[in-house]
């Protein structure tokens, strides 16, 4: 990772103090890393598709269940009061992360999945009319491409997309020249989960508000990686996943401008949504409630608020600053590996380093590395179109976070020895 993290974080009375980075300490952190895979150590090197929890997230998912179970916002009883303080203290705790600006809001939804649909949805298909534009970059994730294809078959809008150069960086004087009168949305990843890159969104943001459209921001990749400052990106609408975060899954998180959440209609109805129902008219709840249909995931959000607790205590620039470094002690050892191509070498990187071989498939080569104890994402991620420019069907993807170490890097490189090995 080597773009500039982004501004530092708030501190409140409830942060927890921060402690120096020790790699050793902050393993033992995580349950799993110790466990053996074929009589292996296990290498945990597939963090871009979930990354592993800590203790701290595993104790209270069932510390949840254990003592405070009850269903919120709605009973005067003790265990559904706690439960109601845990899950809103949880939206304040993330909220505060990402530097939510006070007027604005936090909505829980599924995952960054679903926070793009309901965008989609509530915000663009009733606004989107025949020959709008939606602007999204070569380089999405398909979270991020088919939702919107979906409104443009529902409205008639045009879906256009900025290309990027051989190395995965976008064109930004090409993504610029695409922005005009007929854009009303720019929807953009802030890493790509394919390639690394990590996108300058500010001025992407700055371009996109200029014409009068409105952006939104994939952050499924970012939050893991960076401190992500929502108020100084400026950006619409933020959406990220607690389960790439150290945090459970099927929870996330939709950030949102109260102008725009305001004025818009609910992407679901039912339960917790609303002020009054009667047969012929119901009225919303305020935000963020009015997005919040049905009983949620309670204890995830709690468990993702756990995850930001503990994130908050650790050495985050530390930690960044390790895995920065792991990166390129990657990239340079896979670079020493014969018959090996990089997939993604943009300026700016996260540490996510996808690659082909050329004896051997991605599955064939994923299947090997399982052998040796190696955990890597093999196929196409969820982004066929960005593989498609480079002329590839799957590749195989080795994702860090602050937890991996450089003998885990070795043991990639010793498994790919064995792939050479097996398919030469
Ligand atoms: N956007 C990006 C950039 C992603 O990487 C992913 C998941 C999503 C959206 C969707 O997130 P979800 O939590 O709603 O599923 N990416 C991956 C991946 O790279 N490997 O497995 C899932």
């Amino acid at each position: 990772m080597s773009a500039p993290s982004q501004a530092g974080r708030i501190s409140t009375e409830s942060i927890a103090q921060e402690q120096p980075f020790d790699l050793e300490s902050v393993r033992r952190d995580f349950p799993i890393l110790a466990t053996e895979i074929h009589g292996k150590p296990l290498a945990y090197l597939d963090n871009a598709a979930t990354s592993q929890k800590p203790r701290a997230v595993i104790d209270a998912l069932s510390n949840y269940y254990e003592h405070t179970n009850a269903n919120i916002h709605r009973g005067v009883h003790s265990l559904s009061e706690r439960a109601t303080t845990a899950y809103e203290n949880a939206r304040s705790r993330i909220g505060r992360w990402i530097h939510t600006p006070a007027e604005d809001h936090v909505i829980f939804v599924r995952g960054t999945t679903e926070g793009i649909n309901l965008v989609a949805q509530s915000y663009a298909r009733p606004r989107l009319r025949a020959g709008d534009e939606i602007l999204i970059t070569q380089m999405e994730h398909h979270s991020n491409i088919v939702p919107w294809q979906l409104v443009c078959q529902q409205t008639g809008a045009v879906l256009r997309v900025a290309p990027i150069n051989e190395r995965g960086d976008l064109e930004l004087d090409k993504l610029e020249a695409m922005i005009g009168d007929k854009t009303k949305i720019v929807a953009i990843t802030h890493v790509s989960n394919a390639l690394g890159t990590i996108n300058d969104v500010k001025p992407i943001v700055e371009m996109a508000h200029r014409a009068g459209a409105i952006v939104l921001v994939d952050g499924a990749q970012a939050v893991p990686h960076m401190n992500v400052n929502v108020a100084d990106l400026d950006c619409d609408f933020y959406a990220f996943s607690a389960h790439k975060l150290f945090g459970p899954t099927g929870v996330g998180v939709l950030y949102g401008k109260a102008a725009l959440l305001d004025e818009m209609d609910p992407y679901q109805g039912g339960g917790e949504m609303i002020k009054s129902v009667t047969f012929d008219k119901t009225l919303y709840a305020d935000l963020p409630y009015k997005f919040e249909a049905g009983t949620p995931n309670i204890a995830g959000a709690i468990g993702m608020g756990a995850a930001i607790e503990y994130l908050e205590q650790l050495d985050f620039a530390g930690a960044q600053g390790h895995e920065m470094q792991l990166h390129a002690y990657m990239v340079e050892q896979l670079k020493t590996v014969p018959g090996l191509t990089l997939i993604g070498t943009a300026e700016h990187q996260a540490s996510v380093q996808s690659f082909t071989m050329d004896c051997a498939h991605p599955h064939d080569l994923g299947t090997v590395l399982d052998d040796q104890g190696v955990a890597v994402r093999t196929g196409h991620h969820c982004a066929q179109p960005v593989l498609e420019k480079f002329g590839v069907s799957a590749t195989a993807r080795a994702s860090l976070a602050f937890y991996n170490t450089k003998e885990e890097v070795d043991q990639l490189i010793l498994a790919l020895g064995r792939v050479i090995e097996v398919f030469r």
